[in-house]
């Protein structure tokens, strides 16, 4: 699917990954609000295993906001704090530091027994590509661009930017790889624009988004393409042809047609892909903690 985490690479990655999680005091994990479990990658938990963690939910302007309440308390559940953030705006982001000093708190209180006082807290981002983590990091780092310098007994070559008094962040994010194992996930993935369209041709990536927005969005796929009403998928009809059928009578709407007077699903739906990508249709969150 994305050909760029051959073994090797992942082995190398993994390696340089935990070799900076000894530096560090916590994980934070950024994925994108609208497919939270397709933009995690498979094995964080057994490679930062041990290490206190925190859930950026990023691109949540993106996302529906229910789907961001919903999974924000999903993973509360399971004993992570979660931050929501939109980091091309920075909404969200200047709760970093709070929620990392408070996820910690009790190691602070440990360092400040120990004598331990002015300790900073040390933190790296992690994710799959094209969840924000550069975003996130030039964001966090803004105010402060002044880079801290090298310190002793920390991975020589690692520069920390300094976040705010008492918390600094690694500047370089742990890139980890997707999940490749079910098309579902490559197809969000490629819905989101995380990996290239050629895990399947355009038409039916299209079809398959277009099904989605039908069945769960139908008012918004209404509006956005002026349609009079958007028929229900009908019990024997498969998801493509669904897809299909909504996909032609958008190009029928746009006036796409290609010659012979049929209409040009293949425009329609790099269209629909486009102005989603774009966030032009509005706010949606591909999958839900009931899924999972
Ligand atoms: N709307 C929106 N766009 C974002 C957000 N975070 C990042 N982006 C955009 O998504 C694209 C990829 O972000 P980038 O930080 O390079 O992702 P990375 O691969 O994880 O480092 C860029 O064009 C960013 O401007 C967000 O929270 N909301
Ligand atoms: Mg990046």
């Amino acid at each position: 699917m994305n050909i760029q985490w051959y073994p090797g690479h992942m082995t190398k990655t993994r390696r340089q990954i935990e070799a900076d999680l000894k530096n560090v005091d916590i994980v934070v994990e950024i994925i994108d609000a609208r497919i939270p479990v397709s933009s995690r990658n498979p094995d964080i938990d057994a490679i930062t295993a041990g290490k206190p963690r925190l859930v950026v939910l990023n691109r949540a302007d993106q996302a529906d906001p229910a789907g961001n309440r919903a999974w924000g308390a999903w993973f509360r559940k399971k004993g992570w704090s979660v931050l929501e953030t939109d980091a091309k705006t920075g909404s969200g982001v200047n709760q970093f530091s709070r929620v990392v000093q408070e996820v910690l708190k009790d190691q602070i209180a440990r360092w400040q027994e120990k004598g331990l006082v002015g300790r900073p807290v040390r933190a790296m981002v992690v994710g799959v590509p094209n969840v924000g983590k550069s975003t996130f990091i030039n964001k966090v780092a803004r105010k402060k661009s002044a880079k801290a310098s090298d310190r002793p007994g920390v991975t020589r070559g690692k520069q920390w930017v300094t976040v705010d008094r008492g918390l600094e962040l690694l500047d370089t994010p742990g890139i980890l790889w997707p999940k490749f194992e079910d098309v579902e996930t490559g197809m969000r993935l490629a819905f989101t624009g995380a990996v290239k369209d050629d895990i399947m041709d355009v038409e039916t990536l299209g079809c398959h988004l277009m099904a989605f927005l039908g069945t769960q969005y139908p008012n918004v796929l209404a509006e956005s393409y002026r349609l009079k009403e958007v028929p229900a998928r009908e019990a024997e009809e498969n998801e493509v042809a669904y897809g299909y059928r909504l996909l032609e009578a958008c190009a029928q709407k746009r006036g796409m047609r290609i010659s012979g007077g049929e209409f040009d699903t293949e425009r329609m739906a790099r269209v629909l892909l486009d102005e989603y990508r774009g966030g032009k249709l509005g706010r949606f969150t591909l999958e839900l903690p009931e899924e999972v």
